[in-house]
């Protein structure tokens, strides 16, 4: 949109005015955030209602994305970006003597996920957009975001985020959208007048389901996407429906608060009823919307495609069903076909804790038409699979085994494609963990290596390099990253090089202020930034991360004089509450931290941040600046993994397992630009068969690792004595679930080749470049296109700008 400095500080300030009453010099930056907030979404408003416009004029197909999780972090910045009016914007505000960054900060980060599932569902919001793609998000509209870590005496401490608590100027609530739910009760089948079988529910709870709109802004080119989130409500209905105030809470409950699990299942009631509240609701506001538009349901594929993101939103099949059935009245072979159609699926995980089973009798209680649903759906499966392929594999693929419904399986038999999120994933699941489902589908199988949306990890949050990026290479890649690759061409070029490198310096400086200003550690800019930031869990392997750094603290007490590259090790990573052994690694980290930080001997050459609190907003003050990616997982464990991309994208070369995406990364910038250690997949296999690991005979044979894990419980690390127990036993006596001894050390390799590369300038920058002119592959605009294409089977609108 065009927009001159003098038309922003006149809106401005009539904002100012209307909304708070206060002259800009005596607002708050809270005020002038929701000023600036609410005039942006005035700004693509008209916009917004032309989109929505073209859709129903064109009569568009158009997919909706359910995820139970979507973590866009701040949208203020990237707002302005996308409308083109950033830099008009911060101009205007600083001739009011306001710093936009100023007014970022009073901007809530919206942590409505847990890691890189939630954020990828962000990330393919803004793509979709940009790419002027007809894709909507749908989820919940949490009270309570992730809860915001804090350390207190070295221990993670969850503490609420009420994120809406300021108010939220991005949503609009839809009153007139909003729709009924029912849970719990019974169903009785009874015939209506034509003799089909109706059900009827008795003592059902009628919840109202209330939308709220966060709009999507494509990246200049004038589309408005949709992100709807339901908040749940208790209905105004006439006598009879009195809930008490126990009751009342209960039903509150249900978007209070999003569950903080990160790849894990947690089998509880209210994450059942989370996952029918939206699906439903979700499903019933599409469902009108497309029969408002006076089409046949018959056609519904022709126009709606829905997303199942990972098996949370897999009641999406029943519910489908159910409306079909129920409300349209068609038979089960028609609403059947139109469901297979609709529905697609994304597996984004192999562990086994994270596949979801919930057992029978739950769901009969709390969706009893739901159950009966799946029941008919699992009946029917059987009895086909059962005749044409045979009774085993039936048995071995059907939804409802040992009184539990099967989440996966559910998501697979009831829609068209299932594609894992790297290429490694997606080959794991049709020949291993999915493969009797690939036997009697093999043409649903696909996979689609995931994305980031590069506007955010580059443009918005690493201005130094895009600015270094311009002058280089001009600024298509702005518009469509795959340009980046005319990088490649200044690989050996010093200017550039250089300049690359002092954007780098310029990021770190940045970060090592933040650090000392926020939790007063001193550390270099000279030093390596090595940095691992991601949930905590024990298969991503932070504690081999952490052995490697007290072997080189034992290393520099024997020796303090000894030749050590400087290092400063990153860290941002919360555990889930319940999680006991990742808070254990936790407090190791951080005892460690505080022993090494502050030895004298150890001369600055060794420190470690662990910064508290790692969401959306911390990643883009960490990410510009990191020299080094840790991505060291036990191969086969992680799907993809996404901060891998956008690291590499902002120059940090990947120390990486063969696990997840990072196989398509070193493919991308070749085996000279990145360092890889460790097992691979294949040889954990060959363990997993031969149950041959034996972490005890390496810790006994190994004096260097003998030397580290007993630091853990002779002393040497301060105030751990029960945690410290906790992680040798966890590695010698229960012997070490994810391989980390055996990996130690080819990871010590691994760092000790990093370290030399790095000494070496411009090997060290090409390095960087390579990585940066290679990253466009993993741009979320290109993977949204493959979703629309081989998937959702939708087509890009067309745009004036
Ligand atoms: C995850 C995977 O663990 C991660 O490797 C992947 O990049 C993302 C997005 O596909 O999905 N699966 C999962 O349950 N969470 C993830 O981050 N939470």
């Amino acid at each position: 949109m065009s927009l001159t400095v003098t038309q922003f500080k006149k809106d401005f300030k009539k904002r100012l005015h209307e909304k708070y009453a206060i002259e800009v010099e005596d607002a708050s930056n809270v005020e002038w955030y929701g000023a600036l907030g609410s005039l942006v979404k005035a700004y693509y408003s008209k916009s917004l209602r032309k989109t929505h416009k073209q859709y129903i004029e064109e009569e568009t197909k158009q997919a909706y994305y359910f995820s139970i999780e979507f973590l866009p972090g701040k949208m203020l910045k990237s707002n302005l970006l996308n409308l083109g009016i950033l830099d008009v914007v911060r101009d205007g505000l600083k001739s009011m003597s306001i710093e936009l960054e100023d007014v970022m900060e009073a901007e809530p980060d919206m942590a409505l996920g847990n890691g890189g599932l939630g954020r990828l569902a962000s990330c393919f919001m803004d793509s979709a957009a940009s790419c002027a793609l007809p894709v909507h998000g749908n989820g919940i509209r949490y009270d309570y975001g992730l809860f915001k870590q804090r350390f207190v005496d070295g221990y993670q401490v969850e503490l609420p985020d009420s994120w809406l608590q300021g108010g939220n100027p991005w949503e609009v609530r839809r009153e007139n959208k909003a729709v009924e739910v029912r849970m719990g009760g019974t169903i009785a089948l009874v015939p209506d007048n034509s003799g089909n079988l109706i059900p009827r529910y008795y003592n059902a709870k009628v919840l109202r389901a209330i939308p709220y709109d966060t709009h999507m802004v494509g990246y200049e080119n004038g589309v408005v996407n949709n992100l709807r989130l339901w908040s749940v409500e208790i209905p105004v209905t006439e006598e009879g429906n009195y809930l008490t105030l126990e009751e009342r809470q209960e039903v509150e409950n249900i978007t209070a608060v999003l569950y903080p699990d990160d790849s894990n299942y947690d089998g509880r009631q209210l994450r059942l009823k989370q996952e029918y509240f939206f699906v439903s609701a979700g499903l019933q506001s599409i469902v009108n919307y497309y029969l408002r538009s006076g089409q046949a349901i018959e056609e519904l594929p022709e126009k709606v495609a829905v997303h199942i993101n990972d098996t949370h939103p897999a009641m999406c099949v029943p519910e489908l069903m159910r409306i079909l059935l129920d409300e349209a009245h068609l038979s089960w072979e028609k609403a059947w076909n139109i469901t297979v159609k609709v529905m697609s699926y994304t597996n984004h995980t192999l562990m086994a804790e994270a596949l979801e089973k919930w057992p029978t009798q739950m769901v009969e209680e709390i969706v009893p038409r739901i159950y009966q649903i799946i029941q008919e759906i699992d009946r029917r499966f059987v009895a086909d699979v059962s005749e044409q392929v045979g009774c085993d594999i039936a048995n071995r693929t059907r939804i409802i085994q040992n009184d539990h419904v099967h989440m996966a399986h559910l998501a697979i038999i009831g829609s068209h494609s299932t594609n894992g999120v790297a290429k490694i994933h997606s080959d794991l699941l049709k020949n291993v963990v999915l493969h009797d489902f690939y036997l009697l589908y093999p043409e649903r199988f696909n996979n689609k290596t995931n994305g980031i949306a590069e506007r955010r990890w580059l443009q918005l949050s690493n201005e130094e390099l895009s600015g270094v990026l311009d002058e280089t290479i001009g600024k298509t890649w702005r518009k469509d990253p795959g340009a980046l690759k005319l990088l490649e061409a200044y690989r050996k070029d010093k200017k550039v090089l250089k300049k690359i490198a002092q954007a780098k310096q310029h990021n770190k400086k940045n970060l090592a202020a933040f650090i000392k200003q926020e939790y007063d550690i001193e550390v270099s800019s000279d030093a390596i930034f090595d940095v691992q930031i991601k949930r905590l869990h024990a298969y991503k392997r932070q504690l081999l991360n952490l052995l490697h750094i007290v072997k080189l603290y034992l290393d520099l007490k024997e020796n303090p004089d000894r030749h050590e590259q400087a290092r400063v090790f990153i860290f941002g990573a919360k555990a889930a509450p319940s999680y006991d052994y990742a808070k254990t690694i936790i407090k190791c980290i951080n005892e460690v931290a505080a022993m090494v930080n502050h030895d004298p001997d150890i001369k600055g050459k060794l420190k470690i941040a662990f910064l508290p609190n790692y969401n959306v907003s911390l990643a883009e003050k960490i990410i510009p600046a990191a020299d080094v990616s840790e991505q060291i997982s036990l191969a086969s464990k992680e799907a993809s993994g996404t901060s891998n991309m956008k690291l590499m994208l902002n120059g940090a070369v990947t120390l990486a397992t063969l696990d997840g995406a990072n196989i398509e990364i070193k493919d991308a910038v070749g085996e000279e630009n990145i360092v890889i250690f460790g097992l691979t997949t294949e040889e954990v296999y060959q363990y997993y068969r031969n149950n041959n690991y034996n972490a005890r005979e390496i810790y006994e044979n190994d004096p260097t690792i003998h030397r580290v894990l007993n630091a853990f419980i002779d002393g040497t690390i301060p105030n751990i004595s029960r945690e410290g127990q906790e992680i040798f036993d966890s590695l010698v006596k229960y012997n070490d679930e994810y391989f980390t001894l055996r990996d130690f050390n080819d990871y010590v390799k691994g760092q000790e080749t990093i370290a030399a590369a790095y000494q070496d300038t411009e090997r060290w920058g090409e390095m960087c470049l390579m990585n940066i002119a290679n990253a466009g592959r993993f741009s979320a605009d290109q993977t949204v296109e493959r979703y629309a294409e081989d998937i959702w089977h939708i087509e890009a609108v067309a745009t004036e700008e």
